[in-house]
Parts: structure tokens; C-alpha cells; sequence
């Protein structure tokens, strides 16, 4: 049974960091509500729920996924690219601590977990706004005696990699070709996200579902016909924020 762990949004979310979009008026009631429908479906599809609470002082916080890669020997606790960001990793950490040992990627190298798409033991790091060369060698240092492979990928035209592709399955990656390049992924099948959708490439297949941004129905029927069980999920508040379905959470997998 994978573990998520989530921690529930303050009302200082509206004062998040933004990088690609403009800022627009958040309803932190309904983010609270899309919030909890999403850990009811990660509990409706086996999880066993961290749900940790609000903390004021960091206004992303919701979005754990970035403070951590969880491996399967090992979470690496990051350094944030948002200086704003770098609390949140003291917050997961004694969390993570029971779940895994910890490793720790270290200042001036700075690395966010929602630029780390993992493939098998592939961990390939978007070189993004938020996540440095440094942060990509940190995570390769820390990852190759445990059998990890790191590739770095160049991307543009969004927040982190996993805005841009994430995997559906071990074998098929989804993505906007227009933020990262398809030939990067070559050696998987690649489903690309429907036209006037770009922000669908952020899926959390878990539970023998795939969780899906609601807004994105062209993408999501896409999907589906490959013979997915497809979740929509309603995030609009998330995404007001720049953030998706992969980042509320950190999915910690069985040993
Ligand atoms: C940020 O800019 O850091 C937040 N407003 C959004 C973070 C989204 N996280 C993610 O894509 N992994």
C-alpha cells in the first residue's frame, strides 16, 4: 500500500510564488475543497493518507512534492530553487524520516522535486528555473551507488519538468512537445497532451488509476483509450497557483 503524504493549504496560497502565469484571485475555499477530494480519492485508491496541517508561513507548502525525491532506498530532502520554499524542507523532513533514511541535497546546488520525473532507475532532472546543474549533480551523486541513473533535460515554457511530461505507466510518458522535446523520451511511447491543453502533461498514476486535471477532457479521453483508468480531478485553484496533481503530494511506495 503506497503512503501519500499531503499537507493541506493555507490561506497565505494566494500569496505563492508565480513564474509563468499571471496572478489571478485564488478561492482559498474551494482550493481547500479540491484539496480534500483529492486526498479522499488517494485514500478511495489505497493509500494510507500523512495528512499534515496548514503552516502559514510558507504559502506553497501544499505543494510537497517539491521539497522531495522519494526513492525506494532513500528520500533526498532538496534545496528549492524559491527562496521562499527552503522552510518547507525542514517541515518533510522528520516526516520522510520515518518512511526512508535521507540524504540532502546542499546549498549552492538547488533542486525541486517536481523537476525529477523518474522512469525505473532512470531519474530524469528538468534544468529549470527553480533547479540548477549543481542540484542535477547532487542528485546523480547521491543516486549512482544506489543504481541510479541521472539525465539532465533541458525544457522551457513552464514551472518545473513535471508540468511538462510525466509518465502514465513504466513504458508510456506524457507530454507537451511544446515545452520539452519528445526525442528526449524516445526510448518510451510517448502520448503527447491535446491541442489547447498545455498544462495536461502532469498526471499521478497511482493505485491502478490516473489521476487527471478535470480541465483537460480532450487529453484525458486520449488517456483513456490507451486503457487507462483515468481520475478527473479539479484543481483550478492549483493550477492558479502553477501547480498540478503531482505536486500535492509525495507518494512514498511499499518498500
Ligand atoms: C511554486 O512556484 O513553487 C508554486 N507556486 C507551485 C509549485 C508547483 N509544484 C510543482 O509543480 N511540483
Amino acid at each position: 500500500m503506497p503512503i501519500a503524504i499531503t499537507r493541506a493549504p493555507t490561506p497565505t496560497l494566494v500569496h505563492c510564488e508565480l513564474t509563468w502565469i499571471a496572478r489571478e484571485p485564488i478561492a482559498f475555499e474551494l482550493a481547500l475543497a479540491q484539496h480534500q477530494a483529492y486526498c479522499a480519492e488517494l485514500e478511495r485508491l489505497g493509500c494510507r493518507m500523512v495528512a499534515l496541517p496548514p503552516d502559514d508561513r510558507f504559502p506553497d507548502s501544499c505543494f510537497v512534492e517539491d521539497t522531495a525525491v522519494v526513492l525506494d532506498e532513500i528520500a533526498v530532502l532538496t534545496h528549492p530553487g524559491a527562496e521562499s520554499r527552503r522552510g518547507e524542507v525542514d517541515l518533510i523532513g522528520p516526516v520522510l524520516a520515518g518512511f526512508r533514511p535521507l540524504a540532502r541535497v546542499e546549498p549552492p546546488a538547488t533542486l525541486d522535486g517536481g523537476d525529477v520525473v523518474r522512469l525505473g532507475r532512470v531519474l530524469y532532472v528538468g534544468l529549470s528555473r527553480r533547479t540548477n546543474r549543481a542540484g542535477c549533480d547532487a542528485l546523480a551523486a547521491i543516486g549512482a551507488p544506489l543504481g541510479y541513473e541521472v539525465v539532465p533535460v533541458p525544457f522551457d515554457g513552464c514551472l518545473h519538468l513535471k508540468s511538462a511530461c510525466t509518465p502514465v505507466d513504466a513504458e508510456t510518458v506524457l507530454l507537451n512537445a511544446a515545452w520539452v522535446d519528445p526525442a528526449r523520451f524516445s526510448s518510451y511511447r510517448v502520448l503527447r497532451v491535446a491541442e489547447g491543453e498545455p498544462w495536461a502533461g502532469d498526471v499521478l498514476p497511482v493505485g491502478g488509476a490516473v489521476l487527471m486535471n478535470a480541465a483537460c477532457p480532450r487529453t484525458m479521453a486520449r488517456v483513456a483509450s490507451h486503457g487507462h483508468r483515468v481520475r478527473p480531478m479539479e484543481i483550478s485553484e492549483f493550477a492558479k497557483a502553477e501547480g498540478g496533481l503531482t505536486c500535492l503530494s509525495l507518494i512514498v511506495e511499499a518498500p
